[in-house]
């Protein structure tokens, strides 16, 4: 069956022509495109768009076509994709049965979801599918095996948890590990100046797999959308948002900081250790004052109390996701983390756009390149990299939002 991406639906719908069908009239739309749920099949043979560089060494493709808005991303054992999709309120399920890294079918695992709620963090977990919400973290299964979750539990509700509600950084990060729940909410401003005790955002909170014994784990975040665990430890790390307009206060016209945010404060991968302080919103990147808060009375304090990046990635180039590669098809990568970088508004020059490779030794990062830019000639925005995960077969998935694609990224040597 030949499919095509639906702009109505999000998922695949049934392509013309199907003689059967199309004889049958254009006014049975709708009907078609029922069908075309119950019967969902992705797009194949979908080119990756020209001027998308990729490192020699590594080959691109797409692996998913015809899911509109893909966000997030995680592998159930069994080698399945699961596809957040926020706008949608929705999650897929997306197979590859003939095991060629393209995806041809997908069936909608988790819905009805309020796309106000924006579906996020998502982590398989002792079967069962665990996923957070702006107002809950649940975890859901599909007990009859037909790709559709049909038993959802409710872990933590939106009292439960730190609110996103005041807008903001709404975006919950989710992460399970050793027996507990970690989660974050990011600021609800920019820069928030506020007591570290007025609000649970910012903060790093952990549960019990029930959703009780609630602690609070680390402070000073500014907007963490994902969190991993390094390899071989129980180290919890990071991509944390930098702040915008830091400049500002010093420019009459008010604009936004430029020339000082353009390059101003660094994007940060943290290491995120247990009652530790990463310095938001009064100190940025290696314990520098946000110029925003120059006249703060505990500015020197913060500084002393702050615990800072394990590694800097240029301003704006909003980090978004990370994963740490733990396979063997790409030489030395093992331990390395790779960081999706969607790309900023706040800097005159374009940046991040990129898939990045965060070279680790010794448990600590030391380099950093580009394996994917989407970026074509500084300023030709191709793709913005949401989310990236590492598949079974050691390569790389990675999601742009806005191209409406799933791409994988495979080691095939120089
Ligand atoms: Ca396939
Ligand atoms: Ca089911
Ligand atoms: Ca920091």
């Amino acid at each position: 069956m030949h499919c095509r991406p639906s702009e109505s639906t999000g998922v695949a719908e049934l392509a013309q022509p199907n003689p059967r069908l199309a004889s049958l009239g254009e006014h049975l739309r709708p009907s078609l495109t029922a069908l075309a749920l119950l019967l969902p099949c992705l797009s194949q043979g979908a080119a990756v768009p020209d001027g998308i560089w990729v490192r020699p060494g590594y080959e691109m493709k797409v692996a998913v076509d015809g899911i509109k808005g893909p966000r997030f991303l995680a592998f159930s054992p069994d080698g399945a994709l699961f596809v957040s999709v926020p706008g949608q309120g929705k999650i897929f399920r997306c197979t590859d049965a003939d095991g060629d890294g393209v995806f041809e079918k997908a069936t909608t695992y988790v819905q009805g979801k309020d796309p106000k709620t924006i579906l996020q963090g998502m982590q398989w977990h002792d079967g069962w599918l665990w996923f957070a919400q702006l107002n809950s973290i649940a975890r859901a299964r599909d007990n009859d095996g037909d790709g559709r979750a049909d038993e959802e539990v409710q872990v933590l509700n939106a009292q439960e948890i730190p609110t996103g509600k005041d807008g903001g950084h709404m975006w919950r990060a989710l992460l399970i590990h050793k027996g507990r729940i970690y989660t974050h909410v990011g600021d609800q401003t920019n820069a928030t100046d506020e007591p570290i005790d007025a609000s649970e955002r910012k903060k790093i909170w952990s549960f019990a797999l029930d959703g009780t014994d609630k602690k609070l784990f680390a402070t000073g975040l500014r907007n963490t959308e994902k969190f991993a665990v390094r390899p071989g430890t129980d180290e919890i790390w990071g991509v944390d948002h930098d702040v915008d307009g830091m400049g500002a206060k010093f420019e009459a016209d008010k604009k936004l900081g430029q020339p000082f945010t353009d390059h101003n404060p660094p994007a940060e991968l943290n290491h995120y250790r247990e009652g530790a302080f990463y310095g938001h919103p009064w100190i940025v990147g290696k314990n520098q004052p946000n110029l925003l808060f120059l006249n703060h009375p505990d500015l020197t304090q913060y500084a002393s109390m702050s615990t800072i990046p394990e590694w800097t990635m240029p301003s704006h180039c909003s980090a978004n996701a990370l994963f740490f590669y733990t396979g063997t098809k790409i030489p030395g990568a093992r331990g390395d983390a790779f960081v999706a970088q969607r790309g900023g508004w706040n800097a005159t020059q374009k940046v991040g756009y990129c898939l990045s490779r965060v070279l680790f030794e010794d448990g600590h990062p030391y380099g950093e390149q580009k394996i994917v830019n989407f970026l074509k000639d500084g300023t030709d925005i191709k793709g913005r990299p949401a989310d990236c995960a590492e598949a079974p077969d050691g390569s790389i998935l990675l999601s742009d939002d806005t191209g409406n694609l799933v791409y994988r990224i495979s080691y095939v040597g120089r």
